[in-house]
């Protein structure tokens, strides 16, 4: 089997990467990388993933890290399988966009070195650190829903009635907002769109608990 995927059961970004590879059919290993052990900042893990981070994909020879990068990767690698990405370029556009409010900007300001670096550095209580956490779920979960209500294009998913890229980034982000006591009663669509796709099997078998590594 070809695709190796580096990941950590709790890591969202490695869940869209599980889920993106689960909708395609892929089969693929993985190898766990404890992120509060410390190990994705060992020296081999590094030599890999220089910046730390997992996932990272290797399929063959060729390695990727982003799991964005990654999931396009797989859309663009393997033709045949299902779509995550819609046909046509202003579809596509749509589905990136939805994408990057939880990719771009939220889950970047909420991951592991950001908690730690507030906790470390700043010194900042865990009230704190979750009041931190929760403010950047709002604004994305406020946008995301006012989006996903007004906008024509939203189906059964995020985009029509199949799943994309754009769901692929909004359940892991939900599973990371549970895990933090954040209240999403507020936004009926978004999780109507959640429970859509957890009555997908690819979606249920790349949960976190699921994974060979979860404890
Ligand atoms: N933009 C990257 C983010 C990857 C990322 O932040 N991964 C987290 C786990 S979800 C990680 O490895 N964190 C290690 C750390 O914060 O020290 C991607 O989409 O792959």
């Amino acid at each position: 089997m070809a695709l190796l995927l580096h990941d950590y059961f709790r890591s969202s970004a490695s869940y869209r990467v599980r889920i993106a590879l689960n909708l395609k059919g892929l089969p693929y290993r993985q190898q766990a990388h404890h992120l509060v052990k410390g190990e994705h900042r060992a020296p081999d893990y590094l030599g890999i993933n220089p910046q730390g981070f997992v996932p990272a994909l290797a399929d063959g020879d060729v390695l990727i890290t982003q799991s964005v990068a990654i999931i396009e990767y797989l859309e663009e690698a393997y033709p045949d399988t299902p779509r995550v990405l819609p046909a046509t370029p202003v579809e596509r556009a749509r589905v990136r966009s939805l994408a990057a409010v939880v990719a771009a900007d939220t889950h970047p300001l909420n991951n592991l070195r950001i908690l730690k670096y507030l906790q470390t550095e700043l010194g900042l209580d865990e009230a704190a650190r979750t009041a931190w956490y929760h403010r950047w779920l709002k604004e994305c979960f406020d946008a995301l829903e006012a989006r996903l209500t007004a906008e024509p294009d939203t189906g059964r998913f995020c985009h029509g009635d199949d799943p994309t890229l754009a769901d692929i980034c909004l359940v892991p982000q939900i599973f990371n907002a549970r895990r933090f006591a954040f209240d999403l009663s507020p936004y009926p669509t978004v999780m109507r769109i959640f429970d859509a796709a957890q009555a997908l099997d690819a979606f249920v078998r790349a949960e976190p608990d699921r994974q060979p590594d979860a404890e």
